[in-house]
C-alpha cells in the first residue's frame, strides 16, 4: 500500500487512488483522499487512525456514505454513544440528525467539547454532510497547542484544577427540570496519545466555575483560557460540501458551528463514539 503525505494544501491534486494525507492548516486538521470509507482495508484504517491522532480532526471529501456505511465506519473506532436527551433516527438509535432549528436555538454556536456535562464525554464525533447551505461552516481549535502555549507558570497552577461543566443549554432546549453537570480536570491527558490538552468550555452556562471557587472568582481565568484556546492561529474552518465525512477528537479539540445561514436547510448525520472519564 502506498501512502502519500502531502506537505501543503496546494499539493492536494487528485491522486490515482493512493491514500494521501494533506494538512489543512499549520496547527490542526488533515484531509484524507484516495479512499472510500465504505471500503477500506485494516491497513488503511491504521494509517487513518495515526493521521487522526497526529492531526486531531480529519476531513474526507466526496464520501456520500449511506447511513449503514456511516455506522459501519464509526463502529471501527469504538462503542456508540447514545444520548438519551436527543431524538434519534428511526431504526438507527446511534444516528442523530442535525438540522436547522434557527439561530436562537443553536446550542453549538460557541466553542465546546461535546457533552462535557457527562461523567464520560464522547471520545469522537463524526458528521456526514447530507444537505449543506451556503455558509454553515464549522471551526475546530487544537487544545494540545492551547495547553502547550500557556506560560509554564500557568501550566503548573492548572495541574489538578477541576471545572464544573453543565448541560444548561441542552436542558433548556429539551425542557428538562434537572441540569446535568460534571467536574473535570481543566488539563486532561489524552488516553491514547499521552499528550496534555486544555479542557474547558464557554464561561457561563457551560462552565460556570472552577471547583471550590465562586463564579466571580473563576470567570477571569476561565475567560482567559477560552480566549487563549480560540486564537486564530490554532484553528481550522471547514466549508462543508454534500458528501463530506468529518471526524474530530473530543479529547483534544473544541469546535464551533457558525450559524450564518438563516432559515436555509442544513442537514448532517452525527454519530458519536463513547469516551472515558477525563483524567
Ligand atoms: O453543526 C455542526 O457543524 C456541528 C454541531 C456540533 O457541535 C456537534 O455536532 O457536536
Ligand atoms: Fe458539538
Amino acid at each position: 500500500m502506498t501512502v502519500v503525505i502531502k506537505t501543503k494544501v496546494a499539493d492536494a491534486a487528485p491522486s490515482g487512488g493512493e491514500l494521501s494525507i494533506t494538512p489543512l492548516t499549520g496547527a490542526i486538521g488533515a484531509a484524507i483522499s484516495g479512499v472510500r470509507l465504505a471500503d477500506i482495508s485494516e491497513q488503511q484504517f491504521q494509517v487513518i487512525r495515526q493521521a487522526f491522532h497526529d492531526n486531531c480532526m480529519l476531513v474526507f471529501r466526496d464520501q456520500f456514505l449511506t447511513i449503514d456505511e456511516h455506522i459501519a465506519f464509526a463502529a471501527r473506532w469504538g462503542e456508540f454513544e447514545i444520548n438519551a436527551m436527543s431524538p434519534y433516527l428511526d431504526d438507527y438509535p446511534m444516528v442523530l440528525p442535525l438540522s436547522n432549528r434557527g439561530k436562537d436555538k443553536a446550542v453549538t454556536e460557541n466553542w465546546h467539547y461535546d457533552s462535557t456535562f457527562k461523567a464520560e464525554p464522547p471520545a469522537i464525533t463524526m458528521l456526514s454532510a447530507r444537505d449543506i447551505p451556503v455558509g454553515g461552516d464549522t471551526m475546530w481549535c487544537n487544545q494540545y497547542l492551547a495547553y502547550e502555549s500557556l506560560s509554564p507558570g500557568l501550566q503548573t497552577i492548572l495541574q489538578g484544577v477541576r471545572a464544573e461543566f453543565t448541560g444548561a443549554r441542552l436542558a433548556k432546549l429539551y425542557g428538562l427540570d434537572k441540569v446535568p453537570s460534571s467536574l473535570h480536570p481543566v488539563v486532561r491527558t489524552h488516553p491514547e496519545t499521552g499528550r496534555k490538552a486544555l479542557y474547558i468550555g464557554k464561561p457561563g452556562d457551560t462552565v460556570p466555575r472552577l471547583e471550590n471557587m465562586t463564579s466571580a472568582d473563576s470567570q477571569p481565568l476561565l475567560r482567559h483560557l477560552y480566549e487563549h484556546s480560540t486564537s486564530p492561529d490554532r484553528i481550522y474552518r471547514h466549508q462543508w460540501r454534500n458528501g463530506d465525512l468529518v471526524m474530530w477528537d473530543n479529547r483534544c479539540t473544541m469546535h464551533y458551528a457558525v450559524h450564518d445561514y438563516g432559515d436555509a436547510t442544513r442537514e448532517l448525520h452525527r454519530v458519536t463514539i463513547a469516551g472515558d472519564r477525563p483524567r
